[in-house]
């Protein structure tokens, strides 16, 4: 039936066209802005079936989203549009410190997603995988059993769940249930995992790879990346290490999302481990390289060609 179903919100992104800061003379870019929408898009440049799953408001933001997703190749039919809720905006602001961004999403759509919304999508679509990520569970009560549901009573039967933790703080800030037990329960019943070395010392206290790989010993493949340095993957006793591709960053948003993309396309094919993460790494430092959330991507066995022939990373 398809690849891979991903699940979470889809927003409207707004950011300076140039790179600039937000100001009122500044010419921008409206593109839809959604780490699960990304890793569809992603994942259909690259040449595989993707679905994504979401609620968007019946306006014309829920139509810019759908018609430029699509445009990438994604399959946006199991997306509900409701008249009583808005899409949700985001903005991006190009500061010298790094993006800063604000959400104008509270009562969207999406936020209104939840277990009941599920029969639906398994009734049309049999993934080999479905993804989400720790954006999902932080946008409401009902978002968050959703996420719950999805990862523990697993409504897709065998299909493995593929979790990339994405800790938004601001979106937690105030939540009874915290970000930091939330999302290690998540990513402790999933079975591909993918979490940032750096997010996981703020939410966990972890310091290395090896530690995360300590605390979140559940699923059976879990990536930690560290940024500009490495990508260490954890296959049952096996440990993989490749570096990260060298990149002038213009703006790191969506560039976790084109990583997991590239590896689970990597996954899909059966690639190995190396060649998994190679691919992560190759689709995120395209992004990084885009003021957008998301880049043009060749096929991926064109993407395995170059680096099958590139030296082997030393060390
Ligand atoms: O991973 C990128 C996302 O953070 C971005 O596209 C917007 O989904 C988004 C969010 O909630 O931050």
């Amino acid at each position: 039936h398809t690849d891979v179903l991903t699940i979470g919100e889809t927003m409207a992104m707004v950011t300076p066209e140039a790179g600039g800061r937000l100001d009122a003379d500044s010419t921008y870019l409206l593109r839809p802005g959604g780490a699960e929408s990304n890793v569809a898009a992603s994942l259909a440049q690259l040449g595989h079936r993707a679905h994504w799953a979401s609620a968007l408001g019946a306006d014309r933001l829920g139509d810019l989203v759908t018609t430029v997703l699509a445009g990438h190749g994604v399959d946006t039919s199991l997306v509900r549009r409701d008249p009583g809720r808005p899409t949700g905006v985001y903005f991006k602001d190009p500061t010298p410190e790094g993006t800063r961004v604000s959400y104008y999403r509270s009562g969207s759509a999406a936020a209104g997603l939840g277990p009941a919304d599920v029969a639906a999508w398994t009734a049309a679509v049999r993934p080999r995988v479905v993804h989400l990520s720790g954006i999902l569970p932080a946008l409401s009560p009902s978002c968050a059993a959703l996420a719950r549901h999805i990862v523990v009573d697993r409504p897709w039967g065998d299909a493995p769940v593929s979790f990339d933790v994405n800790h938004r703080p601001v979106l937690w800030s105030g939540q009874p249930a915290g970000a930091a037990e939330t999302l290690l329960e998540l990513a402790q019943r999933s079975d591909i995992v993918f979490v940032g070395r750096d997010e996981a010392e703020a939410l966990w206290g972890t310091t290395d790879a090896e530690s995360v790989r300590a605390l979140v010993d559940g699923p059976e493949r879990l990536v930690v990346k560290d940024a500009a340095v490495e990508a260490v993957a954890f296959t049952g006793g096996r440990v993989t290490r490749v570096p990260s591709r060298r990149v002038r960053v213009v703006d790191a948003v969506g560039a976790g999302d084109a990583f997991a993309a590239g590896w689970l396309s990597g996954w899909l094919t059966g690639h190995r481990e190396t060649l998994c993460l190679g691919l992560g790494h190759y689709a995120a430092a395209q992004v990084l390289a885009s003021a957008s959330d998301l880049a043009e991507l060749p096929r991926a066995a064109e993407i395995v060609a170059g680096l099958v022939d590139e030296p082997a990373p030393s060390g």
